[in-house]
């Protein structure tokens, strides 16, 4: 290929590529309420944010405590499908369980 033919291609390409950029983080907040039982919370810590039960144990107390933690922090489609289903799962067994989602 001719030099300048190169340089043309070159050119194009530098136009048109996008950057690569990381995506943006989110965190999934966990809040607290009088009603859900502390198992069922440690519950969806483990089976929904896969925390080992010690954690999850630690992230509930501290929700019971304070009002509210981070379950964990995920990009935007990954945090949207565990707060769905975490509202599905507290709607299915009764109980009033709530999480958002805030950007980090
Ligand atoms: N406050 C609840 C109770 O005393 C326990 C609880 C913890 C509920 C964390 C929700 O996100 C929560 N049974």
């Amino acid at each position: 290929m001719a030099d300048q033919d190169f340089d043309l291609l070159e050119k194009t390409r530098t136009k048109t590529e996008k950057k690569v950029k990381r995506p943006s983080l989110y965190r999934v907040i966990l809040l607290n309420d009088d009603y859900t039982t502390m198992d069922f919370v440690v519950y969806i810590l483990r089976s929904v944010f896969h925390k080992p039960e010690s954690e999850a144990t630690r992230i509930m107390l501290h929700v019971h405590r304070r009002g509210e933690g981070i379950a964990g922090v995920y990009t935007r489609d990954i945090a949207e499908t565990k707060i769905d289903t975490v509202h599905r799962l507290a709607r299915e067994n009764s109980f009033p369980l709530r999480c958002r989602m805030e950007k980090e």
